[in-house]
């Protein structure tokens, strides 16, 4: 876009917000202009903080009569660069419309802005006796908006599934500038299309997020936490089904022992278990009652007398169930300094032994010399398979050989029905492997949708699919 448009672009935007409210300094530029993911540099025009739906809807104006695209943006924790401003894109940050709006015990509700961190919503929750049940390592700092639309995941889906399954109301304001009020927090509302399912995982290419309403459950009254040593992933597997027989699982996760020498080297921490093995699975557990911990120990105990289980440690109060959780909540964080190559692929949880068979003879056969760190969400299907890059090798290489090997691993993933990106969404990084898991009909339709709720193309351009 030529100078001049630019700067009577950001004249008006700083007569609608105020110089503090309308950053263009480099710093500001790149620290908004950016998500986890480091394959790209952000280069936005501006970094935008409404503070009102009306605001919102002037921006878009603004940025539909000066045709430069928007790139909504949150908590900024996204791994697939959904919220990356990479070409001269305005930012438009929910960071400021941060509130807690309304909380209702009757309906079991919280409605807020979409820029309430996860955490924050989750604490109100916790004031009601009630519980937000979707969590992750990046609570802290994700924001519910964003969360809603990557349709966030995390470590309770096996108990309590995905985002989507908790809104039960969203403000959306489109590529138009109309606000969408949608199902207002009903619990039942059969009336054509649910549009709010529409905008849940959309990822900010169809609408800015504003506002939502979310639904609340009742704790568990007491969990217990489980590190089990695991011969093999097949082996977890097997272990899942037995224990979920006879046991409400909260959380079903696992992680290679790679994971847990880069976790307990950096934060010195020690080993949950004498015994170094190939994996390790950790288990949340429902425990309404000594009976029922006594019957999944002697599981447990059982399936180490027959092998299938190493060695196990429960943990004997909160502290060391926090510090057990820690082992796997860390490892992101941990290897992010290796810049790991995410793949973030899912199958039915009975496909997930046949999957791990196919895949782990392409990884060893394709990343040889790599260090490649297995972690993630085994009960509900979801694996994350990351390669660390080598000191040795420049990113663009590494990443160039990964993605080849990609290729491979997502033509498994299609012929197990599994999906190429299970809870990291597609974004930029994502995109040319679509086709893995989305049929050409079922793209062409999103084309069409999306231009039904943005017809002038600025929301998020170049974000889960290009529009020819
Ligand atoms: C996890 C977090 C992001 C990552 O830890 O379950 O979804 O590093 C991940 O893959
Ligand atoms: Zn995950």
């Amino acid at each position: 876009m030529e100078n001049q448009k630019i700067l009577s672009l950001l004249s008006d935007l700083t007569s609608l917000l105020g110089d503090s409210r309308c950053l263009t300094d480099e710093v500001s530029k790149h620290h908004f202009g950016r998500d986890w993911t480091r394959f790209c540099e952000p280069d936005p025009i501006a970094v935008l903080f409404p503070e009102s739906i009306m605001e919102v809807q002037q921006i878009i104006a603004l940025a539909r009569r000066f045709e430069v695209p928007l790139v909504p943006s949150g908590g900024r924790t996204g791994l697939s660069g959904g919220a990356m401003a990479a070409k001269g894109e305005l930012v438009l940050s929910l960071e400021r419309m941060d509130r807690i709006l309304a909380s209702d015990t009757t309906s079991k509700s919280i409605t807020c802005q979409a820029g309430a961190s996860t955490a924050a919503v989750q604490e109100a929750a916790r004031q009601l006796g009630l519980m937000y049940p979707v969590d992750f390592a990046s609570s802290g700092s994700s924001q519910i908006g964003g969360n809603i639309a990557t349709n966030a995941g995390g470590i309770q889906v096996i108990r309590y599934g995905m985002t989507r399954n908790w809104v039960s109301g969203l403000k959306v304001v489109t590529g138009t500038g109309e606000l969408l009020d949608l199902n207002r927090g009903l619990t039942k509302n059969n009336t054509g299309l649910d549009l709010r399912h529409l905008m849940i995982g959309s990822e900010g290419i169809l609408g800015v997020i504003v506002e939502a309403t979310l639904q609340l459950c009742s704790p568990p009254q007491d969990t217990g936490v489980a590190v089990l040593g695991m011969p093999s992933m097949t082996a977890i597997m097997s272990l899942l089904e037995r224990v979920q027989a006879h046991s409400t699982l909260l959380a079903f996760e696992f992680f290679s022992d790679l994971a847990l020498e880069k976790v307990t080297n950096r934060h010195g921490v020690t080993r949950p278990l004498n015994t170094a093995c190939p994996f390790y699975a950790l288990l949340e557990y429902e425990r309404p009652g000594p009976e029922s911990e006594a019957v999944l120990l002697g599981l447990i105990e059982g399936a180490i007398e027959g092998g299938e289980v190493v060695d196990a440690v429960f943990s004997q109060n909160l502290a060391q169930a926090r510090a057990l959780w820690r082992l796997r909540e860390d490892i992101s964080e941990t290897i992010a300094e290796w810049t790991p190559y995410k793949n973030d692929i899912s199958t039915s949880v009975s496909g997930v032994p046949a999957l791990i068979e196919s895949i782990e003879v392409i990884v060893g056969q394709r990343y040889p010399h790599f260090e490649v760190v297995w972690y993630g969400h085994i009960g509900d299907g979801n694996l994350h398979l990351n390669i660390l890059k080598p000191d040795s090798m420049a990113l663009e290489e590494f990443q160039r050989h990964c993605k080849i090997v990609s290729a491979e691993l997502f033509q498994v993933v299609k012929d197990f029905g599994g999906s190429i990106s299970a809870e990291h969404g597609v974004g930029l990084l994502k995109k040319e492997f679509l086709h893995y898991s989305r049929s050409a009909e079922e793209i062409a339709l999103m084309r069409a949708i999306k231009r039904l709720f943005d017809p002038d193309l600025i929301l998020n351009p170049g974000k889960v699919f290009d529009l020819q």
